[in-house]
């Protein structure tokens, strides 16, 4: 007997579902079911993680299909993007040949794998058929208002000499090359997604079925917060600049205004006084900072006085003017009332200048002393020092001060969003191209649709070195261009899109990916979405998965997709981990490669190992051991079919016989009872992507089976039959063969139906049922075991011996002592 042949047989398979066109997706579904894995940087070969990510998605596509669903499962590849331009420069060959020589690569190592993907629909995003309808979303939102240029300090990495978005920016390092990210001035190009911050807040309780860790994320992120903004007047000038805040309660405390160095009024207020150079300084270091760095409440708050004084309209008092880099530019309006009695930052910020603390807070039934203060009493409490205010409860003071500064014009409720806008050019080279003419006298003019795509040049035209500046500024015949709208000589938009922008809606365009007159039908996009399953790592909660979700609702709006939410269900998997429990990873070199594996082992051996080695959503230890115990099972499998399966082909079909009203021996009735025990466990588990307790299950039965003598042919050919069936999502390749090895009345075991479990095989145990009336035994009955108390309690007062016995006497209580007996007192 030898062990599973992998390499003839997996091959064998492969082609069969070719031919049999296994995972063509159906033109016109009746039941569908779109299940999507984030799509892969071909960045190289894939990897260990890909590997797993794809073979969880593969398993739910092939349980599905055993479920008569009709699926769409389609692969691409995010192709444009700083990694693979990085990865070309260092080699010196360009990205486009680069990236398609990877995506071969790579798709033949994903075929080998044997994953349920209908390649007819792959999507390569740096293909022009593709990018062309990038450029398309881009104009509409243009069209829309939601794609707008503007100077910005931008995140700059220094080292990749790109801007990157906010997202890509992870505790002040660039998360390409990890080096710190400074900040810049310069025109670009953003999406107005805080333009439905509010929609994607709020439709996050629609997404029941999402992780909850990755709804909170997407909370913070949005982080909206709601408070009150106050007008204050600038001492010696008539100019006024307001600032937001979260407690309108703490404005009698307030005792300075800590203004952002990049704010504008920074560098005003000290222009021609003695204090400018100061001020300019500070001005400049605070840019080489990270953002962390400069709000974290650890690290010392600094800042320079303005020597101005403002003045605050509410209590009338009059305060110094700072300039602090705590504050940040880009959140609600840049400027901050500092009250150090009550926010720890200012506390910390006045106690280093000396600045007043005024205590108008106090703890209910305390009271505060501001010399004795350690740190700032952040808490709500009861109002004082603080005039008609004094005495209230702060959380409603708080509401009068602002209908109060209402009345008065200098102030108003206000809600701010930490969400900004998200800023999607880049100068770089390899990405899709801004559709967009910048002309000198109509000034920005978008490329009119019917001229897409933009082209990107051909490199060898191309100096894609970064040097700070878009490569395609230098070059001429790409530049160069006539305005759309007046014909003179005008220039085009040297920038390319952020990558995201590409992965923001590559899963519409799988629902129709041929079409070349639109980015995908209305129909085709009514028939497969939402994405009914979407795959991927828990690193996008913030980024993509906000992303595709903002795109999906502006097509929505533009009435192209008849839902507003991507995907309905989100899954996250786990990372793989070395042995040592190390991340693997190209650079710690600790990678094992799915190919390696394949040679050795074939498809299904690594692919039992990886399922079974943990729940789909923790991380996976990858272990020698792992392999060598999915190999033992694999072979223990193999062989047991390579004894019987010769002496079972030739007995009829016997799938739906009443097996528990046949002759079986109670080792078989057991062997059948936990078969179909296995069979709704491992149903439940692929409903739920809990693949290792499905192996374990399948495990479990395989001992049971060891044990048991089986004497009735036809309930062994039976229960091998059940056993390749259940085992066909988690092994295909193996379980095909050894459905081929029992007569195969399919040409393939994806043809065939998952079975149903026989629900009256499921109650294993059964007890005897002790039926007391007034502590009297007076009948026995057999029961299943796992029924309930009030079932327990119907079966004991309808029995027949005991309905005669009670005769209409008053039952004055019913006891029930689970699994055991039942006592009537009467
Ligand atoms: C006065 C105050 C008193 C504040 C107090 C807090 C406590 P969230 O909750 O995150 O929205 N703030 C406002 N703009 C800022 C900026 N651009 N950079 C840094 N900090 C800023 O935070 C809102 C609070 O953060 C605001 O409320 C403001 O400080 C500060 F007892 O105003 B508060
Ligand atoms: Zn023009």
């Amino acid at each position: 007997m030898g062990s599973y042949p992998f390499k003839e047989i997996e091959h064998k398979w492969q082609k069969r579902w070719e031919e049999l066109g296994l995972f063509k997706t159906p033109e016109v579904p009746k039941k569908k079911m779109y299940i999507l894995e984030m799509f892969a940087y071909p960045s190289g070969d894939i990897h260990m993680g890909h590997f797993r990510n794809y073979t969880i998605g593969d398993v739910v596509a092939r349980y599905y299909l055993m479920n008569n669903y009709d699926i769409l499962h389609p692969f691409g590849w995010d192709a444009f993007g700083l990694p693979a331009e990085e990865a070309a420069i260092k080699r010196n060959i360009d990205p486009k040949t680069w990236t398609l020589n990877n995506i071969n690569i790579s798709r033949a190592t994903l075929k080998r794998v044997g994953i349920s993907y209908d390649w007819d629909r792959e999507v390569i995003t740096c293909n022009p058929d593709y990018y062309k309808w990038t450029q398309w979303i881009f104009l509409k939102l243009y069209e829309k208002g939601l794609a707008y240029q503007a100077e910005a300090a931008v995140n700059w990495c220094p080292s990749c000499k790109t801007v990157l978005a906010n997202e890509q920016v992870e505790a002040g390092i660039c998360w390409r090359c990890k080096s710190p990210v400074t900040k810049r001035t310069l025109t670009q190009w953003f999406f107005k997604i805080t333009a439905y911050a509010e929609r994607l807040l709020n439709d996050l309780d629609k997404l029941s079925e999402w992780p909850e860790n990755v709804k909170i994320m997407q909370r913070n992120w949005i982080g909206k917060s709601q408070g009150a903004e106050f007008d204050f007047l600038i001492e010696d000038s008539n100019k006024k600049f307001t600032v937001f805040t979260t407690r309108p309660d703490t404005i009698f405390g307030v005792t300075f205004v800590a203004i952002a160095p990049e704010h504008p009024l920074a560098t005003e207020l000290a222009r021609g006084t003695p204090y400018e150079k100061k001020v300019t300084d500070y001005v400049h270091q605070a840019q080489l900072k990270t953002e962390i760095d400069r709000t974290s409440e650890v690290t010392e708050k600094d800042g320079v006085f303005t020597g101005r004084y403002a003045l605050n309209l509410i209590s009338g008092e009059r305060v110094q003017l700072w300039v602090a880099d705590y504050v940040l530019p880009s959140y609600g309006t840049g400027i901050v009332m500092g009250v150090p009695a009550h926010d720890e930052r200012d506390f910390q910020f006045a106690k280093k200048y000396q600045i007043p603390i005024k205590v108008v807070i106090n703890p209910p039934g305390e009271s505060l002393d501001a010399t004795m203060m350690e740190s700032a009493y952040v808490d709500h409490g009861i109002m004082l020092n603080s005039g008609q205010f004094d005495g209230l409860a702060s959380e409603e003071g708080g509401k009068k001060v602002v209908e109060y500064a209402i009345g008065k014009g200098i102030g108003r409720f206000q809600v701010n969003y930490r969400l900004r806008d998200w800023l999607i050019s880049r100068q770089r080279y390899w990405g899709a191209p801004i559709p967009m003419i910048h002309c000198d006298d109509c000034g920005v003019v978008p490329v009119p649709e019917t001229e897409l795509p933009v082209l990107l040049p051909e490199e060898e035209k191309v100096d894609f070195i970064p040097k700070g500046r878009s490569p395609l500024e230098d070059v001429e015949s790409f530049r160069r261009v006539k305005c759309p709208r007046c014909g003179k000589m005008a220039s085009r938009d040297p920038d390319t899109m952020d990558t995201f922008v590409c992965s923001s809606w590559y899963h519409l365009r799988y629902v129709d990916p041929h079409n070349s007159k639109e980015p995908f039908s209305k129909e085709q996009a009514k028939l497969w979405l939402p994405i009914d399953l979407y795959i991927g790592g828990i690193e996008h909660a913030t980024g993509h998965l906000l992303y595709f979700r903002f795109i999906t609702k502006v097509l929505y709006d533009s009435g192209w997709l008849p839902v507003d939410e991507p995907a309905i269900r989100l899954f996250n998997h786990g990372m793989v981990l070395d042995e040592n429990g190390e991340v693997m990873s190209k650079s710690k070199g600790n990678v094992v490669s799915p190919v390696y594996l394949m040679d050795k082992y074939g498809v299904d051996i690594p692919r039992i190992a990886m399922l079974f080695a943990a729940p789909s959503d923790k991380e996976v230890r990858w272990t020698d051991e792992g392999v060598r115990g999915a190999t033992r099972f694999v072979n223990r499998i193999y062989r047991i079919y390579e004894q019987y399966a010769p002496t079972l082909v030739q007995l009829p079909e016997v799938s739906n016989k009443k097996w528990l009203e046949q002759d079986l021996s109670p080792a078989e009735q057991r062997l059948y009872r936990k078969l179909h025990q296995t069979l709704k466990a491992i149903t439940h588990d692929l409903n739920t992507l809990e693949f290792n307790t499905a192996i374990a299950a399948l495990m479990e039965l395989l001992n049971q089976y060891d044990r048991t003598e089986i004497n009735h042919k036809e309930f062994l050919k039976y229960f091998l039959r059940s056993f390749a069936l259940m085992l066909a999502p988690l092994a295909p390749h193996l379980a095909e063969e050894l459905w081929a090895k029992l007569g195969a009345e399919t040409p393939s075991i994806f043809k065939v139906t998952w079975p149903e479990y026989d629900p009256k095989a499921i109650h294993e145990d059964e007890i005897e049922l002790v039926i007391q009336i007034n502590g009297k035994i007076r009948a026995r009955q057999k029961v299943s075991a796992d029924l309930s108390d009030e079932e327990l309690k119907n079966i004991a007062l309808n029995h027949e011996k005991i309905e005669k016995l009670l005769d209409n006497k008053k039952v004055k209580r019913v006891i029930v002592v689970k699994g055991r007996l039942v006592n009537i007192v009467v």
